[in-house]
């Protein structure tokens, strides 16, 4: 009887999970974003994922009370270690961008997909 319940409601948890990932039609790429401009915050980007159309120029803005933090791409370029500022590359090959900070390592970055 215990079992059967626990059954039931694991299978109840599964279905929650389900349904609160589906519904996502708002774009393009894993993050659903096409935003040029990026948040830059303690230990995130924001979207960390986006979007953009070849030629396109993205701004990533350090956010009030920022800790030091930059944008490396694995490939290059990469900004200067800030709190504060701003960063802007404009992307004119199609491709998938990764970036990090290499202040905190993988745990903090973010792709741009260039269309
Ligand atoms: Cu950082």
């Amino acid at each position: 009887m215990r079992r059967a319940l626990r059954s039931i409601i694991s299978s109840l948890a599964v279905a929650g999970l389900a349904a609160a990932c589906g519904g996502d039609s708002s774009g393009p790429g894993s993050g659903g974003s096409t935003s040029t401009a990026i948040t830059v915050g303690n230990n995130f980007f924001n979207p960390n994922a986006t979007t953009v159309p070849n030629g396109a120029t993205v701004t990533w803005t350090w956010g009030a009370g920022s800790a030091s933090h930059n944008v490396t791409f694995d490939g290059g370029p990469a900004s200067a270690t800030q709190t504060s500022g701003t960063y802007t590359r404009t992307f004119m090959a199609a491709g998938s961008y990764p970036y990090h900070c290499t202040v905190h390592g993988t745990s903090m970055s973010g792709t741009v997909v260039v269309q």
